[in-house]
C-alpha cells in the first residue's frame, strides 16, 4: 500500500513539474515489478560504502540518492555490515576490510585499474551483494552498473558480472569556444560557464560528470578543435582547474586543445616552428604551469594544418614534428597528444578522401609513445555513412585513436530522431583486413591488434546547457550508446538501445517493443532520406543541414557535385582502380571486394563507383528507380516513426511524448524535402521517369534550391 501509494505520488510530482528530461538515464524511479523491488529491497537493506576518498563519497551519494526511491524503501547506510543478515558491499579491499573475506584477488586481479565486479554471495551464511574493484574509480563504475541492474528490472539473485574498459581513454570532446558557443552543438550554450568560472561552478557540471561515469567516460576536451590559444592562459587555467575538481571525482581528467601557434600568439615568439629550442622551451614551460594548476591533466588534442589552423607545415615540418614537440613537454607529467588526421588541402589535387592516408601513412613509426594518431571514422566527415578511414590498419606502429561524432552535424541536428548506436556499432566492426581477417577498426583502437598500450575514442560530444542536455529527447542515447560501446565495443547497439529506453523511459514492454525499432532502424532511414546507396556530401552549405545536392562555387571538395559527379551517364565518385584509385589505400581483400560492381556493398556503390543510370541492381530495379525508391523508403520509415511513437502517447510523460512528436513532425517535412529536391536535382541528369512509388514533389528544384536557413544553431561563431 506504502509502495502504491509512493509511486502515485512520485508520479503526480512528475506529471506537475513535467519530465524535462535533465535525469538522463539516472532517473532512479521506483522499480516497477514488486517482487523485484521487494526482494532487491531485501538484499540490499543495509549498505557499507566508506567515503574514504571524493570517489568513493560519491558512490555514497549516488547509492544516497537512487536506492531509496529505486527500492521505495530507506537502506540503512552503516560502517561495517557485521552481523547484518544481508547487506552490500562496495569499495576495494583496502577500502573495505569486510570485502579482504571473500578473497577476491584472482578475480579482481584482470580487471584493471577500472574493471569492476558484482556478486551475490554469502559471507558465513551472510547474504551480501558485492561491488569490489582495484580502484575506487572502479568501485564507483561498479555502483553505476548496479544501478543499472536494478533499473532494467534485472533480479540480483545470482548477481555474478566482471566488466573491464577495452580502450583506455574513453573521451568527449567538446567543440565549445571561449564563448560559450559550440561548434556544430544544437543543444544551448556550452556547459562551461567560462565567465563564472571559477568562482562559481554549476551543479549541473556535477551531473554532467556523474552521467559521464555512469558509462565509463574518463575525458573531457574542454575546448573547439579550431582552437583559442587563451584557453593556456593563467586566468582560463583557474577556470580549468575549478572544472577538473569537480570532474575529478568522477573519474574524467580534462583535456585541452592546443592552438599550435601559441607560442606566437601567447608567448611572443617570433616562431612556431616545432624545432626550434625556444618553442620547445615555451612548450615546456607551458605545460609545467598546466600541471601545476591540473596535476592530473590529460593532455592536448590539436587539429593542424587543417582547415586553416595553424601547424607544423608553416615551418616546412610535418606532423610528427609538431606532435612530437607537444608530447615531448608533456611526458614529464604524464600526458598525452591527440593528434589529429583531419587532414585534406584544397591546393592538393589529389580526391580529398585520400589525402589523410597519403600525409599521415609514411610517418608511422616516428610519433613518439605518448602520441595518438586521432582519426575520423570515415575518410571524409561524419557523413551519413562512410567507409572506414582507410588509415585504420595501416599504421601499425602507431596508436590510432577513433573519433565518432555523436552530435549530428550531418543526421538533422537536434531535430531528427536518430539513433547513433548502430553508427558507431558499424564503425567498430569494421574489418580492415590489415593482419588477416578479423583486424576490425576496434582492435586496431583497442591496441590489441598491434600491442599498444595507449588506446583512445573520441565522441564529439551532442551536449549542451538545455534542460534536456542533448536537444532532442532521443539524442542523449547517442551520449549512452557512445560511452557503453567505448568501455565495450562488443556490445550490441540492440542492448545499448534497450538499456537506455528502459532507463530513460520505462520498463514497460509495449514501450521496449515499440521504440526500440524505432531507434534501431532511425539511422539507415536517415541514410536514405538524405544519402542513400553511398553518396555523401549533398548538404546544404555551411549550417550542413537540408538538401544541397547542387551546391557548387567556391572550394570544390566543399561542393556536392564534387562528390556526387552526376552526369548523363550515371553518378558517383570513382574511387577504384578507373578512377581515383582510392581503393588501393585498402587490404586487398577489402579493395577486390569494393573494387568489383557485383560485390561492391550497395550501401558504398557510389561512394566507390561512377555508375550507370540503368544499372541492375540486387533488386532487380535500375540504378535509377532504386535511388528514387530509396528517398521514399526513408520518408516512409520517418511516417513509421511517427505512427509507432503516437502510439506511446499511453506510456511517456506529456512533456516528452509532445516534443518527440512534434520533433516527428518535423523530420517528416525535412525527410519529403530531401527527397524531393535531390530526386528532382537528379532527375536533371538522368533524364528518366520518377518511377511509381515515389510520391510526387511537392515544389519545383526552383523552390528548394532557393530555400535559405540562416541561423542554424552551430554555424556562424
Ligand atoms: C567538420 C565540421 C567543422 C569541424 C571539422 C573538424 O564541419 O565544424 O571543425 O569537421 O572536425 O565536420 O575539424
Amino acid at each position: 500500500m506504502r509502495a502504491s501509494l509512493l509511486t502515485l505520488l512520485l508520479f503526480a510530482v512528475a506529471v506537475l513539474r513535467g519530465e524535462d528530461g535533465y535525469r538522463l538515464w539516472l532517473r532512479y524511479e521506483p522499480i516497477s515489478n514488486p517482487a523485484l523491488r521487494h526482494s532487491a529491497a531485501e538484499a540490499l537493506g543495509t549498505v557499507v560504502c566508506p567515503a574514504s576518498s571524493p570517489t568513493l563519497q560519491a558512490a555514497r551519494d549516488e547509492l544516497q540518492l537512487a536506492l531509496p526511491s529505486l527500492l521505495d524503501a530507506s537502506p540503512a547506510f552503516a560502517d561495517m555490515a557485521g552481523n547484518a543478515s544481508s547487506a552490500l558491499l562496495v569499495g576495494t579491499p583496502e577500502s573495505l576490510p569486510e570485502l579482504q573475506e571473500l578473497n577476491l584477488g584472482d578475480a579482481l586481479k584482470p580487471l584493471g585499474n577500472e574493471g569492476f565486479l558484482l556478486r551475490d554471495t554469502k559471507v558465513a551464511g551472510r547474504r551480501r551483494i558485492v561491488v569490489a574493484a582495484n580502484s575506487d574509480v572502479g568501485a564507483l563504475y561498479g555502483v553505476f552498473a548496479l544501478l543499472r541492474h536494478l533499473q532494467t528490472n534485472e533480479p540480483l539473485d545470482g548477481l555474478n558480472l566482471l566488466s573491464a574498459p577495452k580502450i583506455q581513454r574513453r573521451l568527449l570532446n567538446h567543440w565549445d569556444n571561449l564563448n560559450r558557443w559550440v561548434e556544430r552543438g544544437y543543444a544551448g550554450l556550452s556547459l562551461w560557464d567560462w565567465f563564472n568560472l571559477p568562482d562559481y561552478v554549476s551543479p549541473r557540471i556535477r551531473d554532467y560528470a556523474r552521467a559521464n561515469a555512469s558509462i565509463g567516460i574518463n575525458g573531457a576536451v574542454l575546448t573547439n578543435v579550431n582552437a583559442n590559444a587563451q584557453v593556456l592562459t593563467p586566468p582560463f587555467l583557474d577556470k580549468v582547474a575549478a572544472l577538473a575538481g569537480t570532474l575529478r571525482p568522477y573519474g574524467i581528467r580534462v583535456y585541452l586543445t592546443a592552438r599550435f601557434s601559441a607560442p606566437v600568439e601567447l608567448g611572443g615568439l617570433k616562431t612556431a616552428d616545432p624545432l626550434d629550442p625556444s618553442v620547445r622551451a615555451w612548450w615546456k614551460d607551458k605545460v609545467a604551469e598546466i600541471y601545476r594548476a591540473i596535476p592530473d591533466f590529460g593532455g592536448f588534442l590539436v587539429k593542424a594544418n587543417s582547415e586553416g589552423q595553424p601547424g607544423p607545415q608553416a615551418y616546412g615540418r610535418n606532423h610528427a614534428d609538431g606532435a612530437n614537440l607537444l608530447a615531448d613537454a608533456l611526458a614529464p607529467h604524464g600526458g598525452i597528444v591527440m593528434w589529429r588526421a583531419f587532414v585534406y588541402d584544397q591546393n592538393v589535387p589529389d580526391d580529398r578522401a585520400k589525402q589523410a592516408y597519403t600525409e599521415f601513412k609514411p610517418l608511422d613509426g616516428q610519433f613518439r609513445d605518448n602520441v595518438v594518431v586521432q582519426i575520423k571514422n570515415g575518410p571524409i566527415d561524419f557523413m551519413p555513412r562512410e567507409p572506414f578511414h582507410p588509415l585504420f590498419g595501416a599504421m601499425p606502429k602507431t596508436p590510432l585513436g577513433l573519433e565518432l561524432q555523436i552530435t549530428q552535424e550531418y543526421l538533422g541536428a537536434s531535430i531528427h530522431l536518430v539513433y547513433l548506436g548502430t553508427l558507431f556499432k558499424e564503425a567498430l566492426a569494421a574489418d580492415t583486413h590489415a593482419e588477416g581477417p578479423g583486424s576490425t577498426v576496434a582492435r586496431v583502437v583497442d591496441g590489441s591488434l598491434d600491442r599498444h598500450a595507449l588506446s583512445v575514442i573520441a565522441g564529439v560530444a551532442n551536449t549542451g546547457n538545455e534542460r534536456n542536455w542533448t536537444g532532442h529527447p532521443i539524442a542523449a542515447a547517442n551520449w549512452y550508446a557512445f560511452g557503453r560501446l567505448a568501455w565495450d565495443h562488443e556490445a550490441t547497439p540492440d542492448a545499448i538501445a534497450d538499456e537506455w529506453i528502459r532507463m530513460t523511459f520505462s520498463n514497460d514492454p509495449t514501450l521496449l517493443s515499440t521504440l526500440k525499432p524505432v531507434l534501431l532502424e532511425s539511422r539507415e532511414a536517415a541514410v536514405d532520406y538524405s544519402m542513400p546507396l553511398g553518396l555523401h556530401h549533398l548538404m546544404a552549405r555551411d549550417h550542413h543541414y537540408g538538401p544541397g545536392p547542387w551546391v557548387d562555387g567556391g572550394r570544390a571538395d566543399w561542393t556536392a557535385p564534387y562528390y556526387h559527379r552526376a552526369d548523363a551517364a550515371g553518378i558517383g565518385f570513382d574511387r577504384s582502380s578507373t578512377g581515383s584509385k582510392a581503393l588501393d589505400q585498402y587490404a586487398p581483400p577489402v579493395r577486390d571486394e569494393w573494387e568489383n560492381l557485383p560485390t561492391c556493398p550497395e550501401a558504398l556503390l557510389l561512394w566507390f563507383h561512377h555508375v550507370s543510370w540503368d544499372y541492375r541492381m540486387k533488386s532487380g530495379r535500375t540504378l535509377w528507380d532504386e535511388l528514387c525508391l530509396r528517398y521514399q523508403h526513408g520518408v516512409d520509415s520517418v511516417r513509421s516513426f511517427q505512427k509507432a511513437w503516437d502510439t506511446l502517447e499511453p506510456k511517456v510523460d506529456p512533456a516528452r511524448f509532445l516534443h518527440v512528436q512534434a520533433l516527428l513532425r518535423h523530420q517528416e517535412r525535412d525527410a519529403r524535402e530531401w527527397r524531393d529536391s535531390c530526386i528532382l536535382y537528379f532527375q536533371t541528369f538522368s533524364k528518366r521517369p520518377i518511377p511509381t512509388g515515389v510520391e510526387p514533389a511537392e515544389h519545383s528544384l526552383d523552390f528548394y534550391e532557393a530555400v535559405k536557413r540562416p541561423d542554424v544553431p552551430g554555424t556562424g561563431q
